[in-house]
């Protein structure tokens, strides 16, 4: 029986859109900061006497249709047959609005994994979280990762960036903490396949993932924060351009962009981004974590989160 704890990760540069759905091959590489505040703790045990895996999260039985298929990629690696049963905890705050995917790939991939009698080193579980969701492949990672795109399974995986001497932190704005309207995987599927703009932010998000690894090593946060904003805004902008065309900009949305934008004409350091949903979080330095609020807090009391980078994946407990 084994607990992983994996922390969820934001997207700096971002990844949208597969080139292999099967394997989850994406079309750009991708580059993360994995927040300490948000995390899934998954435990997994394989178990000889049931008949079927099991899920549940949050004590509550789900359906196995995404959780049996990678146990089977782990099953395969291990040469086991035994079915298991999967427990998974999510510490987001439930209204936070932040996708919980890439965190609970990364803790099953481990738990797994080390469950099943395998030593995979971060590589290797890297590529397998990647199997479950795009994103898992950055959660192995503490503080800020790359997810190389690669070109075919043993080449496509994350990595550790070295840390940077910057006090990064990350206010999280809650604009709508409802259901997502259109799932990200859909959508991002439908992008690749209708939007006029797809082939250029392929191109774009590519150099900017290199130039962002560049800024990074150099520490410099105006570079990384203007990066951080165009890759969300050119994202946002294929998803804008695809048959059906589609936003997940609301009203609200547009307000914390424009305090953003008011903050950095102030000397406030702070650069938005967004991912797979209206709300925003805000890349700012720790000095100024307190200007970032209070620009918020008139309409967004009780809708903000400050949040600092997180640890890599962890083994809780193995027994
Ligand atoms: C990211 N997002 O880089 C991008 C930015 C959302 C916007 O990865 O289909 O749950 O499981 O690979 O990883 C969200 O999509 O999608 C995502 P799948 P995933 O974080």
């Amino acid at each position: 029986m084994t607990t992983a704890r994996a922390h969820t990760n934001i997207a700096l540069i971002k990844y949208w859109g597969k080139r292999d759905a099967a394997l989850m091959l994406p079309y750009t590489s991708s580059v993360s900061l994995t927040l300490a505040d948000f995390y899934t703790d998954t435990t997994v045990v394989f178990d000889p006497a049931l008949p079927a895996d099991t899920f549940t999260l949050a004590d509550q039985v789900r359906p196995t249709t995404k959780v049996t298929p990678f146990l089977d990629l782990v099953r395969a690696q291990a040469g086991l047959t035994t079915r298991a049963r999967v427990r998974s905890v999510n510490h987001v705050p439930t209204a936070a609005g932040l996708a919980s995917s890439a965190s609970a790939y990364a803790a099953l991939a481990l738990a797994a994994s080390r469950a099943a009698g395998l030593t995979l080193d971060a590589q290797a579980l890297s590529r397998l979280a990647r199997r479950g969701s795009g994103s898992a492949t950055r959660s192995l990672f503490g503080g800020l990762s790359v997810w190389h795109r690669g070109h075919d399974d043993a080449t496509s995986f994350a990595e550790a960036l070295p840390a940077t001497t910057l006090p990064l932190r990350m206010v999280v704005v809650l604009v709508n903490a409802g259901p997502k309207p259109v799932s990200s995987r859909a959508l991002m599927a439908n992008t690749v396949a209708t939007s006029p703009y797809y082939p250029a932010w392929v191109t774009h998000n590519e150099a900017a993932a290199a130039a962002m690894i560049q800024a990074l090593a150099a520490n410099d946060f105006p570079a990384i924060g203007h990066l951080t904003e165009q890759s969300a805004m050119q994202m946002h902008a294929a998803i804008m351009a695809a048959d059906p065309a589609f936003t997940y900009f609301e009203p609200e949305t547009l307000t914390v962009w424009q305090t953003v934008q008011a903050l950095r004409a102030q000397g406030v350091p702070a650069y938005a981004t967004m991912d797979a949903g209206p709300n925003v979080k805000i890349l700012t330095l720790a000095p100024h974590v307190d200007a970032v609020q209070a620009a918020l807090l008139p309409r967004f009391a009780g809708r903000l989160m400050t949040t600092a980078p997180g640890p890599a994946a962890h083994i809780l407990e193995d027994q």
